[in-house]
């Protein structure tokens, strides 16, 4: 028997419901087998995060390189990053390993509204990491801050795709999720070339602790698992909407997502 090996590189949420925790969970939900490094510890939980602890630079490097001169991941996403150093390490690395399928998921401030990223490293991702990667999911305010544009409008997401397109990544999947006056959540994929639309009903629920997280997770499994990244997009969307629906409260704020959903056995 064997099963695709997938890498994460990101943050702990010590909730449960984000981050490394929530990549884990998704890789496992969705058949492929999840190896982790972590970059920066929260103390967090439903409601905020109260501490973030950056790890030592070497010891990244360490987590990196033990997993990838052993297990060699098909598919590596990253999640919070948190400082410049860190995104030129991934980016060295990525050249090294040559990683074909590397998702970026360039994290920012969580669902509660904590930074997770220091603000002089932004330039970085522009810089090293998108000229290396498949593909990057920002939502739209991630997109704005990468782009300096203000997106009220699908001319305007249309023209941030682009630039962010022409920043070097080959695939721009903008999250339409912050979008709260449209009774859709659209998401917008742009290869360079056309714009591929995934829309479905917006589900009133507070449980979206984690989603990002989940999506581009879900997007590297479903490629690790052979499929081209418009159907990644595509059951990344659907599994992360089915996560929503089916939530369950836990904790006092803002819930995680249920990422076993399609396991039949666990809900009936
Ligand atoms: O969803 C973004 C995110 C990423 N990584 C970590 C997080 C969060 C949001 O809370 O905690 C570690």
């Amino acid at each position: 028997m064997s099963i695709p090996v997938v890498l994460t590189i990101a943050g702990s949420d010590s909730g449960g419901g984000a981050g490394v925790q929530a990549d884990i969970k998704t890789f496992a939900s969705i058949g492929t087998y999840g190896t982790s490094v972590i970059t920066a510890v929260t103390a967090q939980n439903s409601i905020g995060v109260s501490a973030i602890q950056e790890l030592n630079i070497d010891f990244i490097e360490k987590q990196i390189d033990s997993v990838c001169s052993d297990m060699k991941p098909v598919a590596v996403k990253t999640g919070m990053l948190f400082s410049k150093e860190i995104i030129t390490l991934v980016a060295n690395k990525a050249e090294k390993y040559g990683w074909q399928h590397l998702i970026v998921d360039p994290v920012m401030v969580s669902t509660a509204g904590d930074h997770l990223i220091k603000d002089d490293a932004v330039a970085s991702y522009v810089e090293e990491l998108l000229p290396r990667s498949f593909v990057v999911t920002p939502n739209i305010p991630e997109a704005t801050r990468l782009t300096g544009l203000k997106i009220n409008s699908d001319p305007l997401l249309r023209k941030a795709a682009t630039e962010i397109h022409n920043f070097g990544v080959n695939n721009v999947i903008i999250k339409g999720g912050h979008d709260v006056l449209s009774t859709e959540s659209i998401d917008a994929l742009y290869d360079g070339h056309r714009f591929t639309y995934e829309k479905l009903p917006r589900i009133d629920s507070a449980n979206t602790h984690g989603t990002g997280c989940s999506f581009a997770s879900a997007i590297t499994a479903y490629i690790a698992n052979g499929n081209d990244l418009k159907m990644s997009f595509k059951l990344a969307k659907n599994y992360v909407w089915n996560g929503i629906k089916n939530s369950y409260q836990v904790g006092e704020g803002s819930g995680p997502i249920n990422h076993m959903w399609n396991n039949t056995q666990l809900f009936k």
